[in-house]
């Protein structure tokens, strides 16, 4: 008797323990947007089951392996049934492989019409076959095969007719990379979404899962190569033990199209070289890092290159030595040339000795164009400070004719509410490339500085700071993954609306209900704008406390560098607000192009957004709208907060279309962003006003704490601290 309680009370908590795990695992957000959950529409169904009934696969490479993967696990998703893998065709076959594997393929599509896929571009075409409709996937690589089998993919997850299909698709840019920021302790600087996913203690034996499912996340939105580690960098990993681990990562990763790119120390040669010196004019020098690369090359045979943070916020780099940055780039450039290595060699430079910070990375990098090896990029963050929530384009974009530039956006939202906040940054991104530079007349947008057809250089790319951490859904916010999403949509191509992503992504991540879409899509449109108008409004930036970077400090003013502090950034007096950067202040103004300094250095004509970036503008400026810019200020704020309370409204009515699990997560972090967006406004507001000295405008509720209460709170364990 007393057994059999025992026994049904195991059996009961058995049974609840594997209730609950399945659902801890249900809706967790680990599939990101590859759910492939069974379409419900039944007449959509029965439409999709009765275009595709097999899978040919021509070849048997690791790709093309990884390919019929995707498709067999996807449809069987999709279609909620399994579909046969065949080698004969039949009607509703769908055919993957490259034209050179198919003689079917060849016969239906030209070779022109393969050369138009590129390297890496895909051709999805309905035909019929010998009286068989069958759809082919091809591309004349491999991986443009498993690139196409995604898209295909997606079709379905988006719910688009398959009936006739005529696709051609290539990519944009060659480069498509994501950039970790993770130390060899799994501690990932500016990460918030738990720590590294590499886990270098268990590698190279222990194959984690998440590796292959992070290569196919990437892969399915056209990624191409990962940086591993930090910037801030650890010479540690170019050791042979590390190299090692790093070989088995590149075996994963290199079926899905994926490069591995190691961070290079510059000072390496000394710390794990025993050498006295890293002069990169210093033939033992070179010689060491042309054996290095030997040695990496030995173990990682498509080993991508180098990215290297040098004289930079303490980084060791050419000027110890007193050379410049082409010096060092070209010799790690030497190093990994004979086996078609990169270096991409980051713009990110201010010292203290400059009177403007927003300049110092065009005065460093300018006076060396020309000077950098074939195989170099110079990788330049999307603004000219760092990665605030709008910035301007940073004028090396136009002003390098003949180096090619690599453009560094920000995935993790270091300045953007971190992983609390929800922000949709392809508009950010979107604002940034469409930006015209004017650097060969009208049209010379950053996009086409970066895809290289502005001045033709050979190597061109975009690269995305990683949000990725090992949190069970990857970036932390639920929405932090379309992030991800959007960078390497975008890397693709670029043209595709901030609309069109978020389309995409709402539907194979949560639901294709219309109107979850629809009202979903609303909210991550709004949010950027809401985000930047409750932090920093009309060319405000760098408001954020010292070190965490999360929440307003615009007071603070007590670090030893000035160009660290709020205070230098936004220069408030009594007079007004704002930093003068046309000639009366530091004339950064002049990095532009004519006609873009036209556009900004007019106080009365400046883009309203940008205002504060470039003018020091009297408190009682008329705005466009009418309205002095202490009331337009304000307006802002109060806007920015208003519009995030809306947003978490809207997101309140759509309980009922998606799983309690991530609507709850995602309305928690809501409710703690508008209390948040209240903190912004109220603290910048009061702190504002002590130099203003005018009231807030009629109608605005006031802030119920004191300016001395906002000061007062601190964030010890904040991430960054
Ligand atoms: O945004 C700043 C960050 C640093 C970072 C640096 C950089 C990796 O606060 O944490 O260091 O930029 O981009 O190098």
């Amino acid at each position: 008797m007393r057994y059999s309680i025992a026994n049904t009370k195991t059996t009961i908590l058995l049974l609840v323990l594997l209730m609950s795990s399945a659902r801890l695992y249900a809706e967790d957000g680990y599939d990101l947007w590859l759910r492939y959950k069974t379409v419900t529409d039944g007449k959509l169904l029965l439409a999709y089951r009765n275009t595709i009934s097999t899978i040919t696969v021509a070849g048997e490479s690791a790709t093309l392996l990884a390919a019929k993967e995707e498709l067999q696990n996807g449809l069987k998703g999709l279609l909620g049934k399994n579909i046969p893998v065949k080698n004969l065709l039949h009607n509703g076959s769908l055919l993957a492989g490259t034209a050179s594997q198919s003689a079917v393929t060849r016969q239906y599509i030209s070779k022109e019409e393969m050369a138009s896929a590129g390297g890496e571009g895909f051709i999805i075409r309905s035909v019929n076959h010998q009286g068989k409709n069958i759809i082919i996937i091809t591309a004349n690589n491999d991986i443009g095969v498993l690139y196409g089998c995604f898209h295909f993919l997606r079709l379905l997850q988006t719910r688009q007719s398959i009936s006739k299909l005529a696709i051609v698709s290539a990519p944009t840019l060659q480069l498509r990379l994501l950039n970790h920021w993770d130390n060899l302790d799994r501690y990932v600087e500016r990460g918030y979404a738990g720590i590294s996913i590499w886990n270098w203690h268990t590698l190279p034996d222990y194959i984690d899962p998440r590796y292959i499912d992070y290569a196919r996340a990437n892969a399915s939105i056209g990624i191409n190569g990962v940086s591993l580690t930090n910037v801030n960098a650890n010479a540690m990993v170019l050791t042979e033990s590390y190299l090692k681990k790093v070989a088995v990562l590149a075996n994963i990763f290199r079926p899905y199209g994926i490069k591995v790119y190691l961070t290079a120390r510059f000072s390496a040669p000394i710390e794990i070289g025993k050498l006295r010196t890293a002069d990169p004019l210093n033939d033992t020098v070179q010689k060491w890092w042309n054996d290095k690369a030997k040695e990496i090359y030995k173990w990682i045979p498509d080993f991508g290159g180098f990215l290297v943070k040098a004289n930079s916020e303490g980084q060791p780099g050419p000027q110890n030595y007193g050379r410049d940055h082409a010096d060092g780039a070209n010799m790690l450039a030497d190093a990994v040339a004979p086996y078609k290595g990169i270096v991409m060699w980051r713009a990110f430079v201010y010292s203290q000795q400059s009177d403007d910070r927003f300049k110092q990375a065009y005065a460093e990098f300018k006076p060396l164009d020309g000077k950098f090896r074939k195989n170099v990029l110079v990788q330049v963050k999307n603004g000219p400070i760092d990665f605030q929530p709008r910035e301007p384009f940073s004028p090396l974009f136009g002003a390098m004719e003949q180096t090619s530039l690599l453009m560094e956006f920000q995935i993790t939202q270091e300045y953007l509410g971190q992983a609390t906040h929800l922000v949709y940054e392809a508009p950010m991104f979107k604002e940034v490339l469409g930006t015209d530079t004017y650097a060969k007349g009208k049209g010379s947008t950053v996009a086409k500085v970066i895809d290289g057809s502005l001045y033709h250089n050979s190597l061109n790319g975009m690269t995305g700071v990683s949000n990725i951490g090992n949190d069970r859904n990857w970036t932390g916010h639920p929405f932090g993954q379309a992030n991800w999403y959007a960078l390497g949509r975008l890397a693709w191509d670029y043209n595709l609306s901030s609309e069109e992503i978020a389309d995409e992504w709402i539907r194979e991540t949560f639901s294709n209900d219309p109107s979850f879409v629809a009202a979903t899509k609303k909210i991550m449109l709004l949010s950027h704008k809401a985000l930047v108008n409750y932090m920093t409004p009309l060319g405000l930036n760098h408001l954020f406390g010292n070190g965490h970077h999360y929440g307003p400090a615009p007071w603070s003013n007590n670090l030893p560098r000035p160009d660290w502090n709020p205070v230098y950034f936004h220069k408030a007096d009594s007079f007004g607000i704002g930093f003068d950067r046309t000639v009366t202040g530091t004339n950064a103004l002049d990095q532009y192009a004519p006609e873009v300094r036209e556009q900004y250095e007019n106080l009365n004509t400046c883009d309203e957004k940008y205002l504060l970036w470039f003018h020091h503008v009297s408190w009682k400026h008329k705005m466009k709208s009418g309205r002095t810019l202490w009331d337009e200020l304000c307006y802002y704020y109060y806007k920015g907060t208003e519009d995030i309370k809306k947003i978490e409204q809207q997101w309140h009515q759509l309980e009922k279309h998606i799983d309690k699990e991530r609507f709850q997560h995602v309305r928690q972090l809501l409710s703690i962003q508008v209390k948040e967006a209240e903190w912004w406004r109220n603290a910048c507001l009061l702190y504002f006003q002590t130099f203003s000295k005018i009231p807030f405008p009629a109608g605005y509720e006031k802030p119920d704490k004191s300016l001395e209460y906002y000061k007062s709170l601190n964030f010890p364990y904040a991430p960054g601290n």
